[in-house]
This record gives C-alpha cells, sequence and structure tokens, in this order.
C-alpha cells in the first residue's frame, strides 16, 4: 500500500485507497477538468471534496499541495519516477494524465503539438477571460457602475466564442479528434450558461460551438466527471 503521509493534506483529507490517484477538487469548470479526464481515460482515483472556501482552499492542508489555493489538484501515488507525484493547475493535471496513458493528447507529434496549443488556449484565454466575466456580469463585479470591465470581458468572450465556432469548421473536436483540449474547453464554454452570459456574447449565433457543448455533455464519462465531487 502505498503511503501518503509526506503529503500533509492527507491529513485533512485521509486516502481510503492510497494506491489510487487522489483528487482534491470541486465541480467548477477548473475542477471538473480533471474529473472528467480520470474517467474518460479510466483511471481509478478517489475524489475529495475541497470547496472554494478559504476554510478549505486556504488551508495548510490544501496549500501544502497547492501553494496557489485553487483546485483542481491530485495526488498519483504511482508517480513516474515510482515515487508519488503531487500536482496543481488544471492544464498540467490533464497533460500528465494524457501521457500517463499515452491517450488523448494526439497521435503524431503534430496532433500533439495542436492538442496542447488549443489546451494553451484555454488556460490562457477562455479560462481567466470567461472567468473574469462572471465575475463582472454574475457575481459582485456586477454592481460596479463603471461598465468598461463588463464590456470589455462581454466583447472578450465574444471574440474567443468567435474563434472557437471558425476552429470547429469540419470537424467536431477542437484539435482533430477527442482529446485534453476538449476537456479543457467545452466545461467553459458551458459555464456561459451558468453566468446567464449566453446572451450577451451572442451564443445562439455559434452553431457549431453549440453542437460542440452538446456532443461533449452527452459523453458518459463526462456526465459521471461532471458531478465529481458531489457538490454536498
Ligand atoms: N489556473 C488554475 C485555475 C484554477 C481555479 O481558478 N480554481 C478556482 C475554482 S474554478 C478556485 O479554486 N478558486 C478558489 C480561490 O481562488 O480561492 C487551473 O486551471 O487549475
Amino acid at each position: 500500500m502505498a503511503d501518503l503521509s509526506v503529503f500533509p493534506i492527507t491529513r485533512r483529507w485521509p486516502a481510503s485507497n492510497p494506491d489510487v490517484i487522489q483528487l482534491y477538487s470541486f465541480p467548477t469548470p477548473n475542477g471538473v477538468k480533471a474529473s472528467i479526464a480520470l474517467e474518460e481515460l479510466g483511471l481509478p482515483y478517489e475524489a475529495h471534496k475541497v470547496t472554494l472556501s478559504d476554510d478549505d482552499v486556504k488551508s495548510p492542508e490544501f496549500l501544502s499541495l497547492n501553494p496557489n489555493n485553487k483546485i483542481p489538484a491530485i495526488i498519483d501515488p504511482n508517480g513516474p519516477d515510482g515515487t508519488p507525484v503531487g500536482l496543481f493547475e488544471s492544464g498540467a493535471i490533464l497533460i500528465y494524465l494524457a501521457e500517463k496513458t499515452g491517450k488523448l493528447a494526439g497521435a503524431t507529434a503534430s496532433d500533439k503539438a495542436r492538442v496542447i496549443q488549443w489546451l494553451m488556449f484555454q488556460m490562457g484565454g477562455v479560462g481567466p477571460m470567461f472567468g473574469q466575466l462572471g465575475y463582472f456580469y454574475k457575481f459582485a463585479g456586477s454592481e460596479i457602475d463603471d461598465p468598461r470591465p463588463r464590456e470589455r470581458y462581454i466583447n472578450e468572450a465574444r471574440r474567443l466564442l468567435g474563434v472557437v465556432e471558425a476552429a470547429l469548421e469540419g470537424q467536431d473536436w477542437i484539435a482533430g479528434d477527442f482529446s485534453i483540449a476538449d476537456i479543457a474547453l467545452a466545461p467553459w464554454l458551458n459555464a456561459l450558461d451558468f453566468y446567464g452570459a449566453k446572451e450577451v456574447t451572442g451564443w445562439a449565433d455559434h452553431p457549431r460551438a453549440m453542437a460542440y457543448v452538446e456532443r461533449f455533455m452527452a459523453r458518459p464519462a463526462v456526465k459521471t466527471g461532471m458531478a465529481i465531487p458531489p457538490r454536498d
């Protein structure tokens, strides 16, 4: 049995089965990337609910695994060097899991480069921009009188949607075959619904993106991963 006692996070969120990947997460667009990937790849894992409250993400135990106080994070007891490895940042986790299994990251070197390109597009563009849109359009920032931040992120989200729409011409998935880039991107497109920002970003004018999210959500592993860990 793997010994995970070197990871202080296991004191607050103990592993029932330390031989499988430990996932520390919450079902947000970033969190579900990890659970969907684990489900799609058929990797055994144990999920621990870490809420976004400071009590959880800013606890010393969680910070010991991710000093950046954000979910998701994982521990793989069977790391590549034969020792356990801890990881944070959803993009890094997706790449790690794809490399571990040799799946969902492109067949050829060029395919692989394209997958990483679209993964980075999500990590550096869609994620941060849509996240700010959520803040300024739905959450606390929506009370700010100055319309400029709201308009900035609405326009940027609409622009990014246009990029996705164009990229999906003639293909079902963002990098060609289904990949970790889709696992990163589709949950964030879906978040526009939660933000109540579909109309304002012109969602209905992006039929390929609409069909893409539907196609993604219909996958059995996605359906399961979207609800892990359960909110309550
Ligand atoms: N770049 C990070 C972002 C993760 C992130 O923003 N996580 C949010 C939930 S979606 C979070 O944990 N927020 C808690 C906080 O910032 O205190 C990743 O992709 O893993």
